[in-house]
């Protein structure tokens, strides 16, 4: 069956999306390395890199992915690539996360390797119920709380937000983090709140700037991986 197939495809791949870094070169405190950063915050208890630069040209954005991709290598953490499956094929990196306008998952699947990672930012319940159609490996779920770091071109949707776009996930073996204004100080009243009905919780949570703009990302990465591991352990 379909549902067998995924289910065993994503044991296979065997993710895990607890503590979630997309990075934004720009949030770095002066002075601050970018490969430093991410090394440090893989020390710290990062599960899983996406990069997400927007602002670089596709040569420079190669080479920042070719030696990211070393550095996670390094701690087998996997590395995605924001918007890119030219960049994702071109560092070997471990697969793409998708907007709802980039390319279709289908075409990104049917260029990358099979055993590529593919998520998808998902908005409202009807982009998950898209998401669930079109097979993706996991959702980013947001934005959750207000947030500098990104320019919302659609209102926050808050924990019952999420939560509803959780619930339609039941029955699938789709993973989904939340994303947006996450930090230390809410994350164990966001990661209650999305709690769903029938006792589904988010597989992890997807930070930027609390990471990336600390002057210590290893002891910032480290704080919100205790409350995870600590949440995850009572559910
Ligand atoms: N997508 C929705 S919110 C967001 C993205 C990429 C930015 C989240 O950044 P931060 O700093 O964790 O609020
Ligand atoms: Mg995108």
């Amino acid at each position: 069956a379909p549902e067998a197939r995924r289910t065993s495809q994503n044991m296979l791949k065997n993710i895990d999306y607890t503590l979630y870094l997309v990075t934004g070169r720009d949030l770095l405190p002066p002075g601050k390395d970018f490969y430093q950063t991410l090394e440090e915050s893989i020390q710290g208890g990062v599960t899983i890199v996406q990069l997400r630069e927007k602002d670089l040209e596709t040569s420079a954005f190669v080479e920042l992915a070719v030696k990211s991709k070393v550095i996670c290598d390094k701690y087998n953490v996997p590395l995605l690539i924001n918007d890119r499956v030219d960049v994702a094929l071109a560092a070997k990196a471990d697969g793409v996360h998708l907007g709802q306008s980039d390319m279709a998952v289908k075409r990104a699947r049917e260029l990358l390797p099979h055993t590529a990672i593919i998520g998808l930012s998902c908005n409202t319940v009807e982009h998950v119920k898209g998401a669930i159609k079109q097979k993706v490996d996991y959702i980013g779920i947001g934005a959750v709380w207000d947030t500098k770091t990104k320019k919302l071109t659609n209102p926050v949707i808050g924990i019952h937000g999420v939560a509803d776009m959780l619930a339609e996930l039941e029955g699938t073996s789709i993973e989904a983090v939340a994303i947006g204004g996450i930090n230390s100080v809410n994350l164990l009243r966001t990661l209650h709140g999305c709690v769903t009905v029938k006792n589904r919780s988010l597989d992890g949570v997807a930070v930027v700037s609390d990471i990336m703009a600390s002057a210590d990302p290893r002891c910032a990465s480290k704080k919100l991986k205790e409350i995870l591991v600590n949440f995850q352990r009572h559910h």
